[in-house]
């Protein structure tokens, strides 16, 4: 069996997904995404210019052998232009394989450890009654845990993932329009004072029962993290985003030492060597890398497997800028994971997106349920595509008050 041609596609409706699709001599195609969020020219490009002309001729049912001439084979490894590129094509290539066999993905893993899989939405605010407004329209939707961010009162700027003024958030996403990073200003002194008392108030209007998550965005340093996790232990959180830049992975021995409140990290890793560190240490409580970004279901695996021997559990990455292909990937190991924690989910059940990617998957009551077809279960239709061109983007920049620049 070979594989006879490849194609990328970018576009989609308000995001430039990236779409592989990859063919064989036997008529069985599969689907990878390789969307790399505001940069996404540059994975399709390293797929279109290096990686698919070496695809073409190969056995697509070797998945981990293409998986290891791509990663060991490349000399520069690592990074997530090319992980994303290449997970791309190990999703594709587990889409085939499930296909040929007539099996969902999740068999082919180890078959389903649950029925369904929790989700948890997004609720912001421009303010804290903002943000209990938001946090309402969550729930009526049947969703069962939520991550909340708010508006910090006198910050010059709206912050992370908070609308810019009141009564906005709907169906609040990031805008990251544009080829030139809008700049948000930081303070982290305003947000240590208002935030911890804002994350207790969700807590005592919306009772014990909720699921409530929050993201810090990589603001903190370890010392300030530490505080921070330890100040808001009361509230109860399933967990705390990110509070410092992982980069350095010894840096959350700090945080651990000083606070019992779950660490949840990894959206930007890209391989198993930025997080092995925190998996085995036991800095960590949640895995949050995304298939995209993170070599695709071959490496991902790994990963799992390897939080699994250390009581970190599944959080994966679910942001907007993932394609229902990968959120399709990402579903199938939450079927199987046996450490599943939570899944990040935003993206499916639009009807623009659910024309280009027609899928059995379905999410309701805050609940994912994976689709039984064989492979990935996601299609993509290419005269809907045609509809799409690619939008620059980029990620805000963050700045301290004194001009000095800051992680977002
Ligand atoms: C965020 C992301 O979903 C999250 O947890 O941190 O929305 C993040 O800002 C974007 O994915 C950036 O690409
Ligand atoms: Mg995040």
């Amino acid at each position: 069996m070979k594989i006879t041609d490849a194609k990328v596609f970018v576009g989609g409706p308000g995001k430039n997904y990236v779409t592989l699709k990859i063919m064989t001599d036997q008529g069985v195609y599969g689907l990878g995404d390789a969307t790399l969020n505001n940069r996404e020219t540059l994975p399709a490009a390293y797929l279109q210019d290096y990686l698919i002309p070496n695809l073409i001729g190969m056995d697509p049912r070797r998945s981990e052998d293409i998986w290891q001439f791509f990663y060991r084979g490349a000399y520069f490894r690592r990074g997530p232009i090319a992980m994303a590129a290449f997970g791309a094509i190990d999703m594709a290539l587990w889409d085939i394989k499930g296909k040929l066999a007539g099996m969902p993905v999740y068999d082919l893993l180890g078959g389903k450890s649950r029925d369904s899989a929790l989700v948890y939405a997004h609720a912001t605010g421009a303010d804290l009654e903002d943000l209990c407004d938001s946090v309402a329209k969550v729930l009526e939707r049947g969703y069962k845990a939520v991550r909340v961010q708010c508006g910090i009162p006198d910050m010059p700027t709206a912050s992370y993932a908070v609308p810019e003024a009141s009564g906005t958030d709907g169906d609040f996403i990031t805008d990251f329009s544009g080829i030139r990073p809008k700049i948000e200003i930081w303070d982290t002194d305003r947000y240590m004072r208002f935030m911890p008392q804002a994350l207790a108030t969700v807590r005592d209007r919306f009772g014990p029962d909720l699921t409530l998550l929050h993201d810090v965005h990589h603001r903190l340093t370890p010392r300030e993290a530490a505080a921070f996790a330890k100040e808001v232990e009361p509230v109860g959180l399933y967990w705390l985003e990110d509070p410092t830049p992982a980069e350095d992975q010894d840096a959350l021995r700090l945080v651990r030492q000083h606070s019992t409140t779950p660490i949840a990290i990894g959206e930007v890793f890209n391989s198993i060597w930025d997080c092995n560190r925190l998996i085995e240490q036991e800095l960590i409580d949640f895995i949050r890398v995304a298939v995209a970004y993170a070599g695709g279901i071959t490496h991902v695996r790994r990963i799992v497997d390897l939080a699994g021997l250390h009581n970190v559990r599944t959080g994966f990455h679910g942001a907007p800028s993932h394609s229902p292909i990968s959120m399709a990937a990402q579903a199938h190991l939450n079927a199987w994971a046996p450490n599943f924690g939570i899944q990040e989910y935003l993206v499916l059940g639009t009807p623009a997106c659910d024309a280009l990617f027609p899928s059995g998957h379905r999410m309701t009551e805050g609940q994912f349920y994976v689709s039984d077809a064989p492979g990935l279960g996601v299609d993509f239709d290419e005269a809907e595509a045609k509809r799409y061109r690619y939008q620059p983007s980029s990620h805000p920049v963050v700045r301290l008050e004194d001009g000095t620049i800051w992680n977002y």
